[in-house]
């Protein structure tokens, strides 16, 4: 099949995931064109059967705000019939699903017929298509897509419940990992050495968006710190990055935690991790935790959105209620216990590989895809 891929290129879970799934399509043989205002951060220069097309949406002065969702569905009506392009799977609702719709109208006055996927991710979701000025227009989008897939149970239910959508078939296909990059034996134990000078060591990787409250991860470390030996390290930045910083010194542990800063290749600092710490306010799926347990890291996180469907409490990891700083401390602690942590540290991998392993899931698109080509 020849696919097009749009989504957020930069750093954040929807762009992780359509960039995993169009290399993972090119590698099973099928043709993939990335459509984006910029080159994906997951995507190596050059791979065979991979193709990126930049949006590009001028300067003309009239625009204090450029119509971006407009010139992308111009990019790809274009890409379309240029490559011959079967279908467009989208990433996020707005505006990528509405820029699709807008790019299939046009090919249908050219008598040409495209399937559209869209994928809902959460934010798209629970924050951006709740806010007024774009709830209607969600809706529409969601309502216009020819197959929509949702990365979980819980985004399922609640796209369902904030949009009504009776007509609208959601399939839950959720994200995964590749078992053969998220690998703790193949990145070794140097890193780990490096960063924790011999003491385990607790991460969190996120764009330090509120959403993910920073600050609450700096107090569980604090609380595990007042117990034991350890190093923080947070990779990453964004809005939250100078309060968390804050949170470090205010609860006096700055020494001890380390601020990485954005860095795109997450799977070797995984690698060196022992514990994920992920206190989200609300997540649709949590990539990043999945990405720590397949790396045998066991996750302690908020049971929140769809995070109890990818870590298994007292198995995989554990789960608190949200806010809950004091239980997350005591259960990071008690994974900590090298018996305790090798038994979920091994639970870990195994239900990551067994569950959400790339090979598994990206057939479930190939045979989305076939279906939404068949009904048009
Ligand atoms: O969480 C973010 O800030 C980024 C956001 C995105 O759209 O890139 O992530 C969402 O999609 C990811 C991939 O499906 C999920 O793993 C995240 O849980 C989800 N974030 C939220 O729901 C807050």
């Amino acid at each position: 099949m020849k696919v097009g891929i749009t989504c957020y290129p930069t750093y954040g879970g929807s762009g992780a995931v359509a960039t995993e799934l169009g290399i993972a399509l090119a590698a099973r043989g099928h043709e993939v064109h990335f459509i984006t205002y910029e080159h994906p951060f997951r995507l190596p220069h050059f791979l065979p059967r991979v193709h990126f097309h930049e949006v590009n949406i001028g300067n003309y002065p009239l625009f204090e705000y450029p119509p971006y969702d407009l010139a992308l569905a111009v990019r790809m009506h274009d890409v379309v019939l240029s490559q011959g392009l079967d279908l467009l799977h989208v990433h996020y609702a707005i505006p990528h699903a509405t820029s699709a719709w807008i790019a299939k109208e046009m090919l249908a006055t050219q008598g040409r017929k495209l399937p559209v996927v869209t994928t809902l991710h959460g934010t798209d979701i629970t924050i951006v298509g709740q806010d007024h000025s774009y709830q209607a227009i969600t809706r529409f989008s969601i309502e216009r897509s020819d197959r929509i897939t949702s990365v979980s149970q819980w985004l399922k239910d609640e796209t369902i419940k904030a949009f009504g959508c009776e007509n609208c078939r959601v399939d839950v296909i959720p994200n995964f990992v590749d078992p053969v990059e998220f690998d703790r034996a193949k990145h070794g134990d140097a890193l780990r050495q490096e960063l924790g000078r011999g003491n385990p060591v607790l991460m969190h990787i996120s764009n330090f968006r509120p959403v993910k409250r920073v600050r609450d991860v700096v107090r569980v470390f604090a609380k595990v710190r007042a117990q034991r030996a350890a190093t923080l390290v947070m990779v990453g930045d964004g809005p939250d990055r100078g309060a968390a910083e804050d949170e470090a010194r205010t609860q006096g542990v700055y020494e001890d935690v380390r601020f990485l800063g954005r860095i795109d290749d997450v799977a070797p600092l995984l690698a060196a991790a022992d514990l994920y710490i992920f206190p989200s306010q609300t997540e649709s799926f949590g990539l990043s935790a999945l990405e720590a347990l397949a790396s045998g890291v066991p996750v302690v996180a908020s049971a929140v959105g769809g995070v109890p469907e990818v870590v298994k409490d007292g198995v995989t990891g554990a789960l608190r209620p949200l806010g809950d700083v004091d239980g997350m401390a005591a259960a990071a602690v008690a994974l900590l216990e090298p018996a305790r942590w090798a038994a979920a540290s091994a639970a870990a991998v195994a239900d990551a590989r067994s569950r959400f392993s790339t090979g598994q899931i990206v057939a479930r698109y190939e045979q989305l895809y076939a279906e939404a080509l068949a009904a048009v």
